[in-house]
């Protein structure tokens, strides 16, 4: 039987740079069976050394590593078309209304674009938006997108872990929390002149840092090979593919640490309804509806939702010491 080198089930090479979204299909299907040849080999004694996992930060194992694998060999058939990804959004800078967002997006000026990285650092940076596409590995991850209102979809994103970004920026030990904060120009952005909205400009959303600097974590350039469409969050926006939508921040213009947990969009605009944490969790329903089942966008029926979004092998651990129902 073919023997399969530690070094194939590295995430470095389940997570290798395509960018081409036909060869990364083949990947995903390779990876799977490469992850089902690896379970064959332990029941016939054959097992090959553990690999290490590149990232000591990440909670993620190898048996993690090859479950996350296989779950997108699954996703691949169960791929959201561009057409539904990029004509129903939530951006409220734009609309409220998810069927309008692209149309008032269409002329959103996303270049020059500075990202500014500060906070409890020791290098603080701001960088080009170019420097993120060319300075760090572009891959392509097709990630659930589950949003709190109920509704799913499966994205082929492009970009890279936050984790390399921050390792670059050297956290401070009493950094505890990253705040993605989102860009402010009621120039642009017509949602953010509406006076009755009652929200608090800019959009921001937080993560714990081991949550930021786990490997799922991604910072995004792109959606199926191209550039992000504006109305996805163009040029840069966050996918956490556990937690619900609005924790991915879209047009990221600075990312802070700080020690304190910071105050975010959703927990200042209605606290009672959306915590800090926001996990995928089937169990813990929003005071108005359940959590418990979701539409996928393109599907009648209505599915289970998932712990984590299906991702509990890699994120669970870091989740051993919180009351989830206490945290939601
Ligand atoms: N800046 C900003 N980011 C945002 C939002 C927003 O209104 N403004 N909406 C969030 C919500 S609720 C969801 S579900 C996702 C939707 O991302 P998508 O339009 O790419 O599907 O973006 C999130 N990020
Ligand atoms: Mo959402």
């Amino acid at each position: 039987m073919h023997k399969i080198k530690s070094s194939e089930i590295t995430p470095e090479h389940l997570y290798a740079t395509r960018r081409n979204f036909i060869k990364n299909s083949i990947w995903a299907f390779g990876a799977a069976a490469s992850a089902a040849a690896l379970a064959a080999c332990g029941a016939s004694g054959q097992a090959q050394p553990a690999a290490t996992p590149a990232a000591s930060e990440s909670a993620s194992t190898p048996a993690a590593e090859a479950s996350y694998a296989s779950g997108v060999a699954e996703l691949q058939k169960e791929l959201t078309p561009l057409e539904s990804i990029a004509n129903y959004n939530n951006y409220y800078e734009f609309s409220t209304d998810k069927e309008a967002v692209a149309g008032l997006a269409t002329n959103f000026k996303t270049s020059p674009w500075k990202v500014e990285v500060g906070g409890l650092v020791n290098k603080p940076m701001t960088l080009d938006i170019d420097d993120l596409r060319t300075k760090f590995t572009q891959e392509e991850r097709i990630y659930r997108l589950r949003c709190v209102e109920g509704w799913s979809m499966v994205v082929p994103w492009t970009g890279f872990p936050l984790a390399q970004l921050l390792k670059q920026v050297e956290p401070k030990a009493n950094a505890k929390f990253v705040s993605f904060i989102s860009l402010n120009d009621p120039g642009q952005m017509p949602g953010q002149n509406d006076i009755f909205s009652g929200f608090q400009w800019p959009y921001a959303e937080a993560l714990r840092l081991d949550e930021a600097m786990n490997d799922l974590t991604l910072l995004v350039t792109g959606l199926y090979g191209k550039a992000l469409p504006n109305q996805n969050g163009a040029p840069l926006r966050l996918a956490v593919p556990w937690k619900y939508g609005f924790k991915s921040a879209k047009a990221i213009v600075k990312i802070e640490l700080t020690e304190e947990q910071p105050k975010t969009f959703w927990t200042i605009a209605n606290p009672a309804e959306y915590g800090f944490y926001a996990n995928v969790n089937p169990d813990v329903p929003h005071p108005r509806w359940t959590q418990s089942s979701e539409r996928r966008i393109g599907e009648t029926s209505r599915r289970r939702t998932l712990l984590f979004n299906g991702y509990a092998d890699q994120v669970a651990a870091l989740y051993k010491d919180l009351d989830l129902k206490a945290n939601p």
